[in-house]
C-alpha cells in the first residue's frame, strides 16, 4: 500500500483565505490547511489556527489595497516564516483570487517558496468577473503570468464562467460557494489518488512526473452521476463542464490524471471506459494516470474527476493540437469559441517579461467576452 502524499492547501488573500477556511473542517486525512493574508480580519474570519499574517508593519492588519506589488513585498518580507510553514508537504495547492493585492502579489511568492522547498505546486486561481473592471482584470492577468511561472501547474477559473453553472439570479455568495466546491473536488481527487485505501492507488512519485516543471498549463473538472452507466455519464458530464475551455481553446494535453470514486461494485472495465472517453477528448498521450476508490461518501454516487496538464513547450516545438471541438452542454455553436480558462503561453510570457507594451496574455478572451457571459445570461440547453 502506498504512503499518503501529504498535501498542504494554502489560501492566499481574501478569496483564498475564505475558500480554504470553508474547506478546512472537512479536509481529507492526508491534507492540512494554511491561510496567508495581510488582512487580519480575513484571517480571523477563516477560523484557522496559526495563520501567516503578511505586512504586519507595512500594511498594519489591512489588505494590500489591490496593489500586487505591495502583496509581493509583504510576502517576501515573511520569506523565512513562509518557507517554514510550507515545508513538509509533497503537494502544495495554492488557492487565490487574482485581481487584488495579496492574492495577486503574494501567491506567486508562496508558489516559488513551496517549489524551492521541494513540493510539487498546483495553483488554482480565479480571474475577476468582467464587471469588476479592466484595471482589476489586467492586474489579474499579470498576476496569472507570475503565478504560472512559479507553480508547477496552474489552473485558472474565470469567475464569469460561474455564471453558466449557477442560477441566473444567484447571489454572489452562491457563485463563490461553487468555486469552493470546485476547489474541494480538486483537493478530494488529488488526495484520493494518493491516499491509502484506493482500489487503483497511484505511486506518490507519479505526481512529480505528472507536473514535472513549473509552467504546466492545467485544467480540472469533475462531475457525479448515479444509476446504471453512472461512470460514463459522470465522465461525459465532466467533459461538458462549462468550467472547462471549449471549442478552439480546448487544447489536448500531454498528461491526464483521472480519479473515479464509486461504490464496492465499481468495475475496472467502467474505469477503463472512462479513461478511454477522456483520452479521446483531452489527450494524455504521454502520461495517463488512473486512480480509483470504492469508498464513495454517498451510496450509489459515482464521481469522475480529471486533471489534465501540458508541460511548457520546448522552444521551436510544434503548436499544440486542439481537442476535438469539445463543447459545453447547453452552449450554442457560436459561443463555443470562448475560452473559459486561459493560460499564459510561453511566447506571451517572454513578451510580458521583456516587451515594452502591456502583454495581451489571454488571446481572444479579454476583447471577446460574449454578451451572455458579461450580462450573466444563462443559455438554454441545446439538448
Ligand atoms: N471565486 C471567488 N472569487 C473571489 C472570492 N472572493 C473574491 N474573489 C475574487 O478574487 C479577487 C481578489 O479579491 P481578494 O482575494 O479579496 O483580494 P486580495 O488578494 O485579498 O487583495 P487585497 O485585499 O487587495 O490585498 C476579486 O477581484 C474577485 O474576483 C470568492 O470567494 N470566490
Ligand atoms: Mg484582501
Amino acid at each position: 500500500m502506498p504512503e499518503a502524499v501529504p498535501i498542504l492547501l494554502v489560501g492566499v488573500g481574501g478569496a483564498g483565505v475564505s475558500l480554504v477556511g470553508r474547506l478546512a473542517p472537512g479536509l481529507p486525512a492526508n491534507a492540512r490547511a494554511l491561510v496567508v493574508d495581510a488582512d487580519l480580519s480575513a484571517l480571523e474570519a477563516s477560523g484557522l489556527p496559526d495563520p501567516v499574517q503578511l505586512g504586519r508593519g507595512s500594511l498594519r492588519g489591512l489588505g494590500a489595497g489591490g496593489e500586487p506589488a505591495l502583496g509581493a513585498d509583504a510576502a517576501e518580507a515573511e520569506e523565512a516564516e513562509l518557507r517554514r510553514r510550507l515545508s513538509g508537504a509533497s503537494l502544495v495547492m495554492v488557492v487565490c483570487g487574482l485581481g487584488g493585492g495579496v492574492g495577486g502579489g503574494a501567491a506567486p511568492v508562496v508558489a516559488r517558496l513551496a517549489a524551492e522547498g521541494g513540493a510539487t505546486v498546483l495553483a488554482l486561481a480565479t480571474l475577476p468577473f468582467s464587471h469588476e473592471g479592466e484595471r482589476r482584470l489586467s492586474a489579474a492577468r499579470d498576476a496569472a503570468v507570475a503565478l504560472h511561472r512559479r507553480a508547477h501547474g496552474t489552473v485558472i477559473l474565470r469567475n464569469d464562467a460561474l455564471l453558466q453553472v449557477a442560477a441566473a439570479d444567484a447571489p454572489v455568495a452562491e457563485l463563490f460557494a461553487e468555486t469552493g466546491r470546485w476547489v474541494g473536488a480538486a483537493l478530494d481527487a488529488l488526495s484520493g489518488c494518493f491516499r491509502p485505501g484506493a482500489l487503483l492507488p497511484l505511486d506518490p512519485g507519479a505526481l512529480r512526473s505528472f507536473l514535472p516543471a513549473p509552467g504546466c498549463r492545467a485544467t480540472f473538472a469533475t462531475a457525479a452521476a448515479r444509476g446504471e452507466g453512472a461512470v460514463l455519464a459522470a465522465t461525459r458530464a465532466a467533459l461538458a463542464s462549462p468550467l472547462l475551455p471549449h471549442g478552439p481553446e480546448a487544447e489536448r494535453h500531454d498528461h491526464l490524471l483521472v480519479e473515479v470514486v464509486g461504490g464496492p461494485d465499481l468495475s475496472t472495465g467502467d474505469c477503463q471506459a472512462a479513461v478511454a472517453a477522456l483520452r479521446g477528448d483531452l489527450g494524455g498521450d504521454r502520461i495517463t494516470l488512473l486512480g480509483a476508490r470504492t469508498d464513495s461518501p454517498e451510496p450509489g454516487l459515482v464521481r469522475v474527476s480529471f486533471l489534465a496538464a501540458s508541460p511548457p513547450a520546448a522552444p521551436g516545438a510544434e503548436p499544440r493540437r486542439p481537442a476535438k471541438g469539445r463543447r459545453a452542454k447547453g452552449k450554442p455553436a457560436d459561443a463555443a469559441d470562448q475560452a473559459l480558462f486561459s493560460f499564459a503561453e510561453e511566447a506571451n510570457l517572454r513578451r510580458g517579461l521583456f516587451g515594452t507594451s502591456a502583454p495581451n496574455l489571454f488571446n481572444g478572451e479579454d476583447v471577446d467576452i460574449p454578451t451572455y457571459l458579461r450580462k450573466g445570461i444563462r443559455l438554454p440547453s441545446a439538448d
